[in-house]
């Protein structure tokens, strides 16, 4: 078999594959231009509609969703080194060798920078961080994967060059594959050795608030001091067999535990009345089973020992996490957050979550509370919120900075959050940190490269059914604040 291809050997294709790799990886870490890769992610993001694929990814199940952007970059990556790979192949058989050993070595390098290259440096493709979207193992996988198949398949020392050498060629091919797939590996471990950002960044409010840190809200100058032996629960009302619990009738019974995030209704646009404990107790829906509830009911009533009431829906003491919880952080509740139990119940606000319960009613009328009474909202249904918690950004060690927050939308979930450094006129996506439930704030962070300086920056969350966080500026009462939490943020 003949060749037209010019010679390029093994060793100048290594050359132009490191130096198109230094050039992206130049224009990427140092110039903070997007690679091709992730302008073509943006691209199909664009042309597909986001919103289009944000439905799609929250149709995945198991969890599956929090990988989904990393899935989409990593697919533009992917697209970039298979139409590399298909232009290699197809100017191979056409006997443009030089031609295709070109392509394969930019795909090799593009793909390189976002898998290899990017990773090693401990960042993501677009910024993503890589303790986040299992970034080092797909990436090692991924790059393992990719270059043993452009080994096996692209035109270097193929029979096109050199028919008579093809045993010791394919030889060298296997042994620089090997190679390959052990320096994939590699950046993985590089990856993980750089750490959880998540936790560097100074002012960023923790996951789980510890007992200590939660805010506390009561209506009350003292609070009510419970003795645990002496406490009664009643339930009552439009039930066929109303009910009376000790403590430890309540303690014996099966028990789930789970964050869940509480915010008070008068809590301020970047205000601090919020906080995600765990909290362990039993549902409410096995409680309200046991004494069955009669079909004319369609409230129920909680009522405390500090002469204290508030009022829901049953619907929503049928949801899966309404619970009377008898523990925090897997504590007893401290005599301000309610000892010995409290109610819990997702995204309505914190004045529905009844402390130091005594009785539980159920009505087939609407009940005014002692916040209602008072002209605060009766559905209090929580509203998307989103704040800045960080007011000096920190250095991520790699001449960038990282700002961070918390996004809320109670049991609709935070879908995506965006900072903006210009007044709201452009926004750009967060990183978020996935979470283990919809009922918990989802913690955010903003990683750039910035020059020394002040910025005032802006947030907003979208929720997980789509709708952005209302921008119009509202007091707490009586529905619970809107408006954008805007701050200055220094970079030192
Ligand atoms: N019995 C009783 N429960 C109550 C209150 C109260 O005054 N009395 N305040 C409510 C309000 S307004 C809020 S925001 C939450 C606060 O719960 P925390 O103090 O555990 O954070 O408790 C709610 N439960
Ligand atoms: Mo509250």
């Amino acid at each position: 078999m003949k060749t037209h291809a010019t010679p390029l050997h093994r060793g100048r294709l290594a050359l132009v594959i490191v130096l198109l790799g230094a050039v992206t990886a130049f224009a990427q870490f140092v110039l903070g231009l997007p690679t091709p890769p992730e302008l073509l992610f943006a691209w199909l993001g664009h042309l597909l509609g986001l919103p289009w694929i944000f439905n799609l990814v929250h149709a995945l199940p198991w969890g599956l969703d929090a990988y989904a952007k990393y899935a989409l970059l990593a697919t533009a990556y992917l697209l970039v080194l298979a139409a590399a790979a298909a232009f290699a192949l197809w100017s191979a058989r056409r006997r443009h060798g030089a031609l295709a050993r070109l392509a394969w070595a930019l795909g090799l390098a593009l793909g390189g920078v976002g898998f290899v290259l990017m990773p090693l440096a401990g960042l993501g493709p677009l910024g993503l961080s890589p303790d986040n979207y299992a970034y080092p193992p797909l990436s090692a996988l991924v790059t393992a994967a990719l270059l043993a198949a452009g080994f096996a398949l692209a035109p270097i020392g193929s029979t096109h060059d050199a028919p008579h050498e093809t045993d010791g060629a394919r030889r060298r091919q296997l042994k620089t594959l090997a190679l390959f797939a052990l320096a994939a590996a590699l950046p993985g471990r590089a990856a993980r050795a750089a750490g959880d950002l998540w936790q560097k960044i100074r002012g960023l409010s923790p996951e789980i608030t510890p007992t200590k840190d939660h805010y506390q809200v009561s209506k009350n100058v003292v609070n009510p001091r419970l003795r645990a032996g002496r406490w009664r629960f009643e339930i009552k009302g439009m039930v066929h067999e109303p009910l009376v619990l000790t403590l430890d009738d309540l303690k014996a019974l099966p028990a789930v535990e789970r964050p869940s995030t509480l915010i008070c209704i008068s809590n301020p646009v970047g205000g601090r009345l919020m906080g995600n404990s765990v909290w362990t107790g039993v549902r409410l829906r096995d409680l309200l089973e046991r004494v069955g509830v009669r079909p004319e009911a369609s409230e129920v009533v909680l009522r405390a020992a500090d002469n204290y009431s508030d009022s829901f829906p049953i619907d929503a003491a049928l949801y899966e996490e309404t619970i009377l919880a008898y523990l925090q952080n897997g504590e007893p509740l401290t005599p301000d957050h309610g000892y010995p139990a409290r109610l819990l119940v997702p995204g309505i606000y914190g004045m529905k979550n009844v402390k130091w319960l005594t009785s539980l009613e159920l009505v087939g009328e609407d009940h005014q509370g002692y916040w209602q009474k008072r002209g605060w909202s009766d559905v209090a249904v929580v509203r998307t919120m989103s704040r800045i918690d960080t007011g000096v950004a920190t250095p991520t060690g790699d001449g960038r900075v990282a700002i961070g927050g918390v996004a809320f939308a109670g049991r609709r979930g935070v879908r995506a959050v965006e900072v903006s450094f210009d007044e709201g006129a452009t926004w750009e996506a967060a990183e978020l940190k996935p979470t283990s439930s919809r009922i918990t704030w989802t913690l955010w962070r903003y990683v750039w490269k910035a020059r020394p300086g002040d910025y005032a920056v802006s947030v907003r969350a979208i929720d997980g059914e789509g709708r952005t966080q209302d921008p119009t500026p509202r007091p707490p009462l009586p529905d619970g604040a809107t408006g954008y939490h805007r701050r200055k943020v220094r970079v030192v």
